[in-house]
């Protein structure tokens, strides 16, 4: 069968109208910079990328190496290109604007430039994840307040998983498309048309070691699926955490299941532990658009109203039947 390349599937989405020149370039150098991290990854200790850097990010957490190296990546290939308003990352507190010299474009590009990036140095599937929104005031030079935009609003998003395959996972609106880099010839391939999601599944992913922290409709719902067909679930489920949301969402999005990082004792003060703007909102408008479903436990993660660029929630996403079943149990919580 003739192959199509990310290039051809997002030259055709232009031409059906589905998507504008400003997007299909901004997606294209993604593309490029994710190629870019996948082999500086894949050299690990060849090129002494692993281990940290000794800093703090805005998030508290100590950068590895490689956190850095993707951050800058990122900002490197989209500045000058013209499609872009401004920039934010998790690994940077205030908004990245547009250095002067480069002309600005409509779109605001928000990314974790390496999630999952403790599973780096023992050799796990980690990954990229990004969410496009438009630039609410093309007259005005982007603040942090132009981010803070409902998930709705994105025009895009998607992740790359750098596991065995290095995969590109895209929306734009117009469902999910799955692509593989063929690293010989460098350029991605449209290998999986249409993700869906399952209604029902048998597989979720959990923190396990959390449980004397959470509350209890999660609580509820996790011991029913590990009492399987001796509780009231009739049926035996399979756990699987990665403890690399991207690692975890892709095995999602590919068979089906639910994924889980809820509000409990230990994170509550925060807000959760997941990031709304860069993690959150990208990966609920994929499990959406491929047929899913996505909640903080009782509200849809896209109509959240962003406060903070850093804002964390709780996320409760993947296959409709068991988010459903989820958001039962917190209202039935709530009315008790
Ligand atoms: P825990 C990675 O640090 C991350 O942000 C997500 O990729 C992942 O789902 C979660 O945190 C793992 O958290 O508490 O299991 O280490």
């Amino acid at each position: 069968m003739r192959r199509v390349s990310l290039s051809q599937f997002l030259i055709e989405e232009q031409r059906a109208g589905r998507l504008d020149a400003d997007l299909r370039l901004l997606v294209e150098v993604v593309a490029r910079a994710v190629k870019a991290i996948a082999v500086t990854i894949s050299k690990g200790k060849l090129w002494d990328v692993h281990g940290e850097t000794g800093v703090e990010n805005v998030q508290g957490e100590v950068q590895k190496k490689l956190d850095v190296i993707a951050n800058e990546l990122l900002l490197q290939a989209n500045e000058w290109g013209g499609h872009l308003a401004a920039m934010a990352s998790e690994e940077v507190e205030e908004i990245c604007q547009i250095p002067f010299e480069y002309p600005r474009g409509g779109y605001l590009l928000l990314f974790d430039p390496l999630d999952g990036s403790s599973n780096i140095d023992v050799n796990i599937s980690v990954g990229t994840i990004f969410s496009v929104l438009r630039n609410p005031d093309r007259e005005a030079i982007p603040t942090e307040a132009s981010f803070l935009q409902p998930g709705t609003a994105q025009a895009a998003s998607g992740y790359a998983i750098y596991g065995p395959a290095t995969q590109l996972v895209l929306t734009t609106g117009n469902g999910v498309h799955g692509f593989t880099l063929d690293r010989e010839f460098g350029y991605f391939v449209y290998t999986h048309p249409f993700m869906t999601i399952p209604y029902q599944t048998s597989e979720f992913a959990i923190n396990a070691s959390n449980m004397r922290f959470w509350e209890p409709p999660v609580r509820r719902y996790i011991e029913e699926l590990i009492a399987g067909k001796d509780g009231p679930r009739g049926r035996d489920f399979n756990m699987r955490w990665v403890a690399s949301m991207v690692s975890d969402v892709h095995r999602t999005l590919s068979r089906g299941g639910i994924f889980l990082y809820p509000l409990d004792a230990k994170n509550r003060a925060q807000g959760g532990k997941l990031r709304l703007l860069y993690e959150a909102n990208p990966m609920a408008f994929l499990v959406e658009q491929a047929g899913g479903a996505a909640i903080d436990g009782r509200r849809r993660i896209l109509e959240i109203v962003p406060q903070r660029l850093h804002q964390r929630v709780p996320v409760i996403l993947g296959s409709t039947e068991e988010v459903e079943r989820v958001r039962a149990y917190h209202e039935a919580e709530d009315a008790s």
